[in-house]
C-alpha cells in the first residue's frame, strides 16, 4: 500500500473546489490535533495544573477544521470560550496554547488571559470570548473593517445554539445585511447552552430561519461530516467574497464533555452520547473514507496517530515547564481607557 503522503500544513488560500486525497488527509490529522489535545488539556486539568473555566471542544472538530480550511490568510476568526480548536485550527502554535491554559508566561497571552482569552493577530485569531455572543458585535466589526479597507477579507463568527438567542446577535445581523458585510456567522448548535437543550431554551429551535428576517443568505450542515462542511463553507465563502452580503450558517454538531470542566452532564442520557460516538463521530467517519479510498492505511494512520501524539506531548511538556508570569507583569499589558 501506498506511504503516507506528505502534505501542506496550510491549507488557506486554495482556489480550488475540489477535494483531494491529500487534503482529506490534512482534515484527518488537523482534526485528530484538536481531539489529542483536548484529551491531554483535560488530564492536565485534573491534575491541577489548569485553573479556571476549560471548555472543551471534544466531537465539533469537523466544523471548524472544515471552514478554515476555505478560509484566507487575512481573514478574521472568533469564537467564544470554547475555542482550543479553532486557535489550533488557524495554524497556532499549540505549544503557545496549551501554555496559556496552564497560566504560563510562554502561553500566548503571556500567561495572564488563560482557556478563555487568547489571540494571535498574526493568525487572524480575534479570541477566545467569554462573555456569551461578545464576539458576534466584534466579528460583525472585523466585516466591516474589511470592507472599508477593501482588503478582501472575511470575518467568520462562530457562536453556539445557546448565544443565538442574545439580543447582541440581531442588531449584528440587521447592521451586516444593512451594509453587505463580509461575514460568516456559524452557529456551532451542540444541542445544549450548559446544561439546557435547545428544545428547552428556544421558541424557534431551527436556528438556520433565524437570519431570513434580515435577508441574508442561510445555510443548514451536518457538522459531523467535514466534507459537508468544506462544502457549505466554499459556497459561502464565494457568496461572501463576492459582495453579496453575509451568510448564516447552522451547523449541526455535538460535544460529548460536559460544558466545562465542572459539568457532570446529568441533563442528557448516556444513550444519547454512546449513540453521537458510534455512529456520527467525525474522525471516525473520515477514516473509514480514507480507508475505503486508499489514502491511508493502517501504518500510515499508525505514523499520524505517532506524529500527533508528540506534539501534544510536547505541548503539554512545555506548558508545564513555562515559568509563571512574574509579579510585576501584573502591571503590563493593560489597557487604561
Ligand atoms: C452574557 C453571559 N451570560 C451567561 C453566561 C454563562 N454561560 C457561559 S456558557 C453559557 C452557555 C452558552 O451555550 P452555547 O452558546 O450553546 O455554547 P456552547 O457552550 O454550547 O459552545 C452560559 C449561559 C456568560 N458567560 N455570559
Ligand atoms: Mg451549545
Amino acid at each position: 500500500m501506498a506511504k503516507e503522503k506528505p502534505v501542506k500544513k496550510a491549507l488557506n488560500g486554495r482556489g480550488d473546489n475540489a477535494v483531494t486525497p491529500e487534503q482529506l488527509v490534512q482534515f484527518y490529522r488537523d482534526m485528530l490535533l484538536i481531539r489529542r489535545f483536548e484529551e491531554r488539556a483535560g488530564q492536565l486539568y485534573g491534575m491541577g495544573l489548569i485553573g479556571g473555566f476549560c471548555h472543551l471542544y471534544i466531537g465539533q472538530e469537523a466544523v471548524v477544521v472544515g471552514l478554515q480550511s476555505v478560509a484566507r490568510e487575512g481573514d478574521s476568526i472568533l469564537t467564544s470560550y470554547r475555542d482550543h480548536g479553532h486557535m489550533l485550527a488557524c495554524g497556532m502554535d499549540p505549544k503557545g496554547v496549551m501554555a496559556e491554559l496552564t497560566g504560563r508566561s510562554g502561553g500566548y497571552s503571556k500567561g495572564k488571559g488563560g482557556s478563555m482569552h487568547m489571540f494571535s493577530r498574526e493568525k487572524g485569531f480575534y479570541g477566545g470570548h467569554g462573555i456569551v455572543a461578545a464576539q458576534v458585535p466584534i466579528g460583525t466589526g472585523l466585516a466591516f473593517a474589511h470592507k472599508y479597507k477593501k482588503d478582501g477579507g472575511m470575518a467568520v463568527t462562530y457562536f453556539g445554539d445557546g448565544a443565538a438567542n442574545q439580543g447582541q446577535v440581531y442588531e449584528s445581523f440587521n447592521m451586516a445585511s444593512l451594509w453587505q458585510l463580509p461575514v460568516l456567522y456559524v452557529i456551532e448548535n451542540n444541542k445544549y447552552a450548559m446544561g439546557t437543550s435547545v428544545a428547552r431554551g428556544s421558541a424557534s429551535p431551527d436556528f438556520v430561519h433565524r437570519g431570513e428576517p434580515y435577508n441574508m443568505k442561510c445555510m443548514s450542515v451536518d457538522g459531523m461530516d467535514v466534507q459537508a462542511v468544506r462544502a457549505a463553507g466554499l459556497e459561502a465563502g464565494d457568496y461572501i467574497r463576492a459582495g453579496h452580503g453575509p451568510v448564516l450558517m447552522e451547523v449541526h454538531t455535538y460535544r460529548y464533555r460536559g460544558h466545562s470542566m465542572s459539568d457532570p452532564a446529568k441533563y442528557r442520557t448516556k444513550e444519547e452520547l454512546q449513540k453521537m460516538r458510534t455512529e456520527h463521530d467525525p474522525i471516525d467517519r473520515l477514516r473509514a473514507v480514507l480507508l475505503e479510498m486508499k489514502a491511508l492505511d493502517e501504518d500510515g494512520f499508525k505514523s499520524m496517530d505517532k506524529e500527533i501524539k508528540d506534539i501534544v506531548l510536547d505541548a503539554a511538556d512545555f506548558a508545564q515547564k513555562s515559568p509563571e508570569p512574574d509579579p510585576s507583569e501584573l502591571w503590563t499589558d493593560i489597557l487604561v481607557a
